[in-house]
């Protein structure tokens, strides 16, 4: 009876938000609407990631310079078409996307309460070999309405309402937090609807995957150095951990949610913020991974406190499981 339950009874993310919702009815309506039109830019652009292979095809037919054409299209379209539905939703004021430079202050016209801060395909360099690939998103409401300002989206990640990313892999899947745990949805093709698959993500508190760009290791800092050691060569008598690497941010964090363990990507004397960017690509991440159950940590501070000052800023990230970021955090607090 309970797979008969299953199969007719089915819980579309966007009934699953109206649910939570229900604990604030006066916004209900608001996010909803919202989400919906963040849900109609992930299809879109996981339909469009879908045909980037077909494309190749015709390259390798005769058309010179397809590919990399292609690739910058795809990573362009799939921006604009983030940024029109954003703004058509009415429920937005102001918009960063790692694909612009300067913030999107929406026309008052069409202004709404929330801001959104997002990557809209993450790890393009990954588009021409078929690895999976995603789209990043952080969700602030506005301070106050009549002064809409940079400051709205230069707040730090503890004020965020809500995250998600959504990847674009072997099936699409859509992981979202509003503040309440973490949810993950898989899209149905054939429906067109995104379907909770995986309720109540809790990241496991100790894992036994390590996750970070080794190629980087000669220059690294004393902690990150030791820890990474420790992942190869336990002390304490424990298995060494496996490396997994994707090198797709969305990719490696999902994997990360799912089986545990911890992802690095730490600073370095080239770059001293690390890689990934604050906005769309720490906090949206952090949210999640604390939400469900894990840390983040940037080497100084919990990731989530971090308050930044310029849109595109950059901080180093070590995220997981509970017990994993432990262990980081006690390496460089022994340092300091
Ligand atoms: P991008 O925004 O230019 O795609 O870069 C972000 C990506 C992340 O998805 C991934 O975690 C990281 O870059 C990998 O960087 P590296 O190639 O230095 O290991
Ligand atoms: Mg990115």
């Amino acid at each position: 009876h309970a797979a008969e339950a299953q199969r007719t009874d089915l819980m579309t993310i966007t009934r699953h938000v109206l649910n939570e919702q229900g604990r604030h009815p006066e916004s209900r309506g608001d996010f909803t609407i919202l989400l919906s039109h963040i849900v109609l830019g992930c299809k879109f652009v996981a339909s469009a990631v879908n045909k980037a292979g077909l494309a190749k095809l015709i390259g390798l037919a005769g058309e010179t310079n397809v590919q990399g054409e292609e690739q910058k299209k795809l990573d362009v379209l799939s921006n604009e078409v983030f940024v029109k539905a954003l703004v058509s939703s009415g429920r937005t004021c102001v918009l960063v996307s790692e694909e612009n430079e300067e913030a999107i202050f929406v026309d008052p016209a069409l202004r709404g309460k929330y801001c959104v801060c997002f990557d809209p395909l993450d790890g393009s360099s990954n588009i021409d070999c078929g690895v999976s690939i995603g789209t990043i998103f952080g969700i602030y409401m506005i301070k106050d309405k009549d002064n809409v300002t940079l400051g709205d989206v230069l707040q730090p990640g503890t004020n965020m309402l809500a995250a998600g990313y959504c990847m674009y892999g072997s099936s699409c899947t859509l992981v979202l937090s509003t503040g309440n745990g973490v949810n993950g949805f898989t899209l149905d093709p054939s429906l067109g609807e995104f379907i909770l698959t995986h309720p109540n993500i809790k990241v496991p508190k100790k894992g036994k995957i390590y996750s970070v760009n080794e190629g980087n290791a000669k220059n690294w800092d004393g902690p990150t150095a030791k820890y990474v050691e420790k992942c190869k060569f336990p002390q304490d008598g424990s298995s060494p951990k496996s490396l997994r690497y994707i090198g797709s941010m969305v990719a490696d964090i999902h994997r990360t949610l799912l089986y545990g363990g911890i992802f690095l990507y730490p600073a370095d004397q080239k770059s001293p913020n690390g890689k990934l960017r604050v906005l769309y690509e720490v906090f949206p991440m952090s949210f999640l991974m604390e939400q469900a159950g894990g840390q983040a940590f940037t080497g100084k501070q919990r990731a989530l406190e971090l308050a930044p000052t310029k849109l595109h800023e950059r901080s180093p990230i070590f995220l997981g499981s509970y017990d994993d970021v432990e262990e980081i955090k006690a390496l460089y607090a022994s340092e300091a």
